[in-house]
């Protein structure tokens, strides 16, 4: 009677664990730089799981940042709010890459930022924020690896740092004058860890890790 009941318990989870399965997903891939007076190419990566009926994948782009192209076709664009917006249906619900270029203005610069989402029924409305690259920039940003608090110095400052940015308790601004993100990531794993701020600490006392 006691395994009937775990097997219940276990059926339940597993059914209410896939209701909330995300059916398909959005990441978006920014180039590092961006040149003003020049057209810049930005991909979306769609993966579809478990194909919906439809599909809505919204854009935002910088303002006055033009469309030149877009592939597949998009549905509508308005450059008013800057909204690229590409509709997807029946068997065209698909993994695929979405690829457009915009025309960046002249007088562009600074940080620049993209946001979108996508929208879909499975049964229910959901609607999720497209992941990946948000922030494109003019100028590169210096890397030092340990210095994240970009005064041209490893100090144990730094190390605490990183170790705040693996915890969640800080969260660079972007303002920044060196990239804070890859400085922390000590050894180009592509994750901030413990290990991180550990290797960071020991630059100080000279013995590296
Ligand atoms: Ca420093
Ligand atoms: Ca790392």
């Amino acid at each position: 009677m006691r395994k009937i009941g775990y097997f219940a318990i276990l059926l339940v989870i597993i059914l209410y664990d896939n209701s909330f399965c995300q059916s398909v997903s959005a990441s978006r891939d920014l180039p590092n730089i961006y040149t003003p007076g020049t057209n810049m190419s930005s991909k979306i990566i769609v993966a579809v799981y478990s194909p919906p009926s439809g599909l809505i994948v919204n854009e935002y782009v910088p303002l006055g940042w033009n469309l030149v192209s877009a592939n597949p076709a998009y549905e509508s664009y308005d450059a008013q709010i800057g909204l690229i917006k590409w509709l997807f249906y029946s068997g065209s619900v698909q993994s695929c890459t979405i690829t457009y270029t915009l025309a960046v203005p002249s007088s562009a610069n600074g940080e620049k930022i993209f946001t979108g989402n996508i929208k879909y029924n499975n049964p229910n409305h959901i609607e999720v924020p497209i992941g990946g690259d948000t922030k494109v920039s003019d100028t590169q940003k210096i890397c030092i690896k340990g210095d994240t608090n970009c005064d041209n110095a490893i100090t144990p400052g730094d190390a605490l740092l990183a170790f705040m940015i693996y915890l969640g308790s800080h969260t660079p601004s972007g303002q920044e004058i060196c990239d804070v993100l890859c400085a922390s990531d000590f050894d180009s794993s592509g994750y901030i860890t413990p290990g991180d701020a550990l290797c960071i600490f020991r630059e100080f006392l000279a013995d590296p890790c």
